[in-house]
């Protein structure tokens, strides 16, 4: 049995919704920010005291790419996990350009506007971060000119991947008026009954 450990409203979600896209059966443990990540039986999968995590009949994974690539390369298939060399390197470009350009920096908006106690909440920081993501929006926005996906013709890991990550500055209300390509991208790939799906678990 394929067991995902983490709410959907953490970085869990993304697996959840590569799970739903790729339509194998799982159980979907809730685990939330109660404190029971830092819980020994949590500890001793995950020893960062993260979610998610995935137990794939014995094989336990940590980090939520690791987590969607591992998944798609395994169960996926009709091209939802590219079939050359070449468009898996490119679906791991744009997945790690995801985690590392685009996502500190919505989550730092996250916490310094939103989420930190307010005493610890710095307005200044947020608007460094939110003008730090024009440029990666931009590199997204120019690469879509004439292309409907990141990888191929079709719906792939890697769109999911970008777009789950991206899905944060919804929450965070970015102002994304100036790339309008990319925009229409995350809303159209967001938009997919799987991630619908996801979104609604615990
Ligand atoms: N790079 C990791 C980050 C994992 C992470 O920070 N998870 C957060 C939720 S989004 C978490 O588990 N926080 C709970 C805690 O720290 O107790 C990944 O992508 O999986």
């Amino acid at each position: 049995m394929i067991k995902l450990y983490g709410t959907s409203m953490s970085r869990s979600g993304r697996c959840l919704w590569a799970l739903e896209e790729l339509g194998v059966k799982y159980e979907h443990v809730p685990t939330g920010f109660d404190g029971a990540t830092r819980k020994p039986e949590h500890l001793k999968m995950n020893p960062n005291g993260h979610v998610p995590v995935l137990d794939d009949n014995g094989t336990i994974l940590w980090e939520s790419m690791a987590i969607n690539l591992y998944l798609t390369e395994k169960y996926g298939k009709d091209g939802f996990w590219p079939a050359t060399v070449e468009a898996r390197g490119r679906t791991n470009q744009w997945s790690f350009w995801a985690m590392t350009e685009a996502e500190p920096h919505l989550v730092a908006i996250m916490m310094k506007r939103m989420f930190a106690p307010p005493d610890q909440r710095d307005e200044k920081a947020a608007a460094n971060a939110e003008a730090a993501l024009k440029a990666p929006f931009k590199v997204l926005d120019d690469y879509l000119q004439g292309r409907e996906h990141l990888v191929g013709n079709q719906f792939t890991i890697a769109d999911l991947n970008v777009a789950s990550v991206l899905s944060l500055a919804h929450l965070v209300q970015l102002d994304t008026s100036a790339t309008p390509t990319a925009n229409a991208f995350l809303q159209k790939s967001l938009a997919r009954p799987a991630n619908q799906k996801a979104s609604k678990m615990k």
